[in-house]
């Protein structure tokens, strides 16, 4: 897969993709993350990207003309599967939209900043618009972030048995059920018998009791 962010920020977009399992996908050739900076796209002195928004009022409007020529020269060599706008008035990113988004070829992202982007964007050229939250981030640079990271490590090959997406949180509408690993006790504070009992089939059922009580306490909302 790969996926392509337009940002003006490309600096913000460096780090999250650089470890552990996307850093792996990406050494394996299962994703490639491209990404493009807005300003080697505009036509304005100085690398313009924004301007007063028509009407008037606090904010600026990032311009339609290098968003198109950015998309429009990224579209020259790719067939995008969804054109993304980040923005958080978009309908609201989960793990099935994760799943979906991970089965596609290439997608391009696009961060918006400021008041947003100019309409006709939107209008013409976004096949999708998703949030990642109900809180408002200065950009989408983060926002894109977590989208690549959800997607790319639910990549087929990307994870392993240890690493494994069947037992997220979320996978089944189930949150996780609560792990441990050595000493078996510290400070007086043990771990349960159940886990080292050895008994394969009862520690899975007590792995899926804890995790329906789990979701029960924290997010009954999930069980209905
Ligand atoms: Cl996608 N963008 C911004 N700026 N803020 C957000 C968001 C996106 N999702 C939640 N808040």
């Amino acid at each position: 897969m790969k996926i392509d962010i337009i940002t003006v920020l490309p600096e913000l977009l460096q780090s999250p993709f650089a470890h552990s399992i996307l850093k792996r996908a990406r050494e394996k050739g299962l994703l490639e993350v491209n990404v493009v900076n807005l300003r080697d796209h505009t036509l304005y002195a100085r690398a313009q990207v924004d301007d007063y928004a028509f009407g008037g009022g606090a904010g600026m409007v990032m311009m339609v003309e290098p968003l198109v020529q950015a998309i429009e020269s990224l579209q020259q060599t790719t067939r995008y599967d969804e054109v993304i706008y980040l923005t958080p008035d978009g309908e609201t990113f989960n793990q099935k939209m994760a799943n979906s988004l991970s089965l596609k070829n290439n997608l391009l992202l696009i961060c918006g900043h400021y008041k947003g982007i100019d309409q006709r964007v939107r209008d013409h050229f976004i096949t999708r618009e998703i949030s990642i939250g109900d809180y408002v981030l200065s950009g989408g640079e983060l926002a894109a972030a977590v989208l690549t990271d959800a997607i790319g490590r639910l990549i087929p090959g990307v994870l392993n048995d240890e690493t494994s997406a069947l037992t997220d949180s979320f996978q089944d509408n189930l949150l996780a059920p609560p792990v441990y690993t050595r000493p078996e006790e510290f400070r007086g504070w043990k771990v349960p018998d159940i886990l080292l009992s050895g008994n394969h089939k009862r520690i899975e059922e007590w792995r899926q009791e804890e995790a329906v009580k789990r979701t029960a306490e924290r997010r009954p909302d999930l069980l209905e």
